[in-house]
């Protein structure tokens, strides 16, 4: 079928049989230990949560579906059928796989598009209404939540559940509803939060139904070629070469697994049958803060002070000093680091070939420069340092900068567009969460008398 909701009717009821079986057949078997070291220490290496959409391995990186980000390059449908373009595929796509295991037709994610495109034409009146009455400096991210914990008004599922009309069978239905207008809402949520921010709520671009998801993003940003308000003077090649760099970091920043704070924090709400505008809303909270998705605005200012301070980006020595003395003023090396990866983030290589695919673009801007020389430097540094278990660079290394590059100067607002896609992992498992029943999460904890004793 055409429909991603009719697919998933043929694949739920096998997934319900098969958690039946494993209940019966596994549930008294232990999946590890829980240390204490775990329980006083972010619960590190506690496998105790369910997560079908992706896995993450300590040397390998992320997997969707069991896809590294290379297959998918290879598999997912793309915009064009001209491989020789390099563009990367459709997040639509990325949000299929997710979803359903299946790598999709074209003709599958065109439908796909097309419904967003349709659905996301516009924001709710009553959201829209009070997002253009917040005060313009309240942070980017805060309007965010504001705005997708206001579309709960629009529930499906709330409503049916409220009015006692839905069976628990059938809430994933209405779930998946719900999450479908979330999604296609962020280009016209993210869009309007922008122009307040750059643009005194001017609109910036306009919203096209018969594009993809991310070229809307682009476009209400004002960023493509197409654009009445090109704020930032971009040539038509580099307009086109914004659209392909948002496919590619809305495509892999979807998900990484329920470990991460934004993950853990949607499924959890979400567990107490919040809907998924106010279970995403939470999980945007969480994103927000530095050692997470804030990290990426972190690096791009490292990236400025430092170059400010060591004349060229080419300066090894200086550059080694500066981490040192940051590293001795007791702060962290933003961009670097991750609390389960153990080699460079993939995510990050899959960026840095952006940038090494378009030397012309890039080999005069020095804070790219200094990043790309910061990935060789920084984890010798870090290494010798001796105290983070992983030296190298993750996906906040890369990601701002080039936006930066390409005249996205509000800092703060990176992380908006890193909510966009991480909506689709999240927002993928709650639905699978109803359709499969799941409870409430309701882990038990221990004071220092019961560590103590133990
Ligand atoms: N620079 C300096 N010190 C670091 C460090 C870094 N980049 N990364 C970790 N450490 C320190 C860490 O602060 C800890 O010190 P204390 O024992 O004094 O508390 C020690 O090394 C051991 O930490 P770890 O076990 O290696 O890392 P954690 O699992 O505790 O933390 C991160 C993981 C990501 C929070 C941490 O590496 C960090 O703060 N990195 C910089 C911020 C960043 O880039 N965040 C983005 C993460 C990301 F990919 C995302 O979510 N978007």
């Amino acid at each position: 079928s055409l429909e991603l909701k009719t697919v998933l009717k043929e694949l739920i009821p096998r997934r319900r049989q098969e958690i039946l079986e494993l209940r019966e057949r596994c549930g008294n078997i232990k999946v590890g230990n829980i240390t204490v070291g775990s329980v006083i220490g972010g619960m590190r290496d506690n496998k105790s949560m369910f997560w079908q959409s992706s896995s993450l391995d300590p040397y390998e990186g992320i997997k969707f579906q069991g896809k590294t980000i290379q297959d998918c390059q290879n598999l997912l449908p793309r915009d064009s059928k001209d491989f020789k373009k390099k563009e990367s595929f459709l997040p639509e796509g990325m949000f299929w796989l997710l979803m359903t295991g299946q790598i999709p037709t074209r003709e599958q994610i065109f439908h796909l598009s097309k419904e967003l495109g349709v659905t996301g034409r516009k924001l709710p009146g009553y959201t829209d209404k009070l997002m253009s009455n917040l005060p313009f400096d309240v942070h980017p991210m805060t309007q965010l939540a504001i705005g997708l914990a206001s579309m709960n008004t629009t529930s499906e599922f709330a409503r049916k559940y409220e009015k006692g009309q839905i069976g628990k069978d059938e809430y994933w239905e209405y779930v998946f509803d719900d999450v479908i207008n979330l999604i296609a809402a962020l280009p016209q949520l993210s869009g309007k939060i922008y122009s307040r921010i750059a643009a005194n709520g001017e609109p910036l671009g306009e919203f096209k139904e018969d594009r993809d998801w991310s070229y809307n993003i682009c476009s209400l940003l004002g960023m493509t070629s197409k654009c009445s308000c090109n704020l930032q003077n971009l040539t038509s090649k580099q307009s086109d070469d914004f659209v392909n760099l948002m496919k590619l970091y809305t495509g892999i920043h979807v998900d990484h697994e329920d470990g991460n704070v934004s993950a853990h924090a949607t499924h959890l709400v979400g567990s107490a049958l919040s809907d998924p505008y106010l279970s995403y809303s939470s999980g945007v909270m969480g994103l927000a803060g530095p050692l997470h998705g804030l990290a990426a605005q972190e690096v791009v200012r490292f990236l400025i002070e430092m170059n400010s301070y060591i004349s060229s980006p080419h300066n090894e020595s200086k550059i080694e000093k500066y981490v040192w003395n940051l590293l001795r003023s007791k702060r962290v090396v933003p961009g670097y680091g991750h609390a389960v990866l153990r080699k460079t983030d993939p995510r990050f290589i899959a960026l840095l070939d952006f940038v090494k695919a378009r030397p012309e673009e890039f080999s005069q801007d020095k804070n790219v420069v200094l990043m790309e020389k910061l990935s060789e430097i920084a984890p010798k540094v870090l290494k010798e340092h001796g105290k983070c278990k992983n030296p190298y660079p993750n996906v906040d290394s890369a990601s701002g900068i080039l936006f930066y590059h390409y005249g996205i100067k509000e800092l703060l607002f990176f992380t908006v567009i890193f909510a966009c896609s991480r909506s689709m992992g999240p927002l993928t498992q709650l639905v699978w969460d109803r359709a499969l029943g799941l409870p409430i999460e309701r882990p038990t904890s221990l004071n220092f008398n019961s560590l103590h004793s133990l």
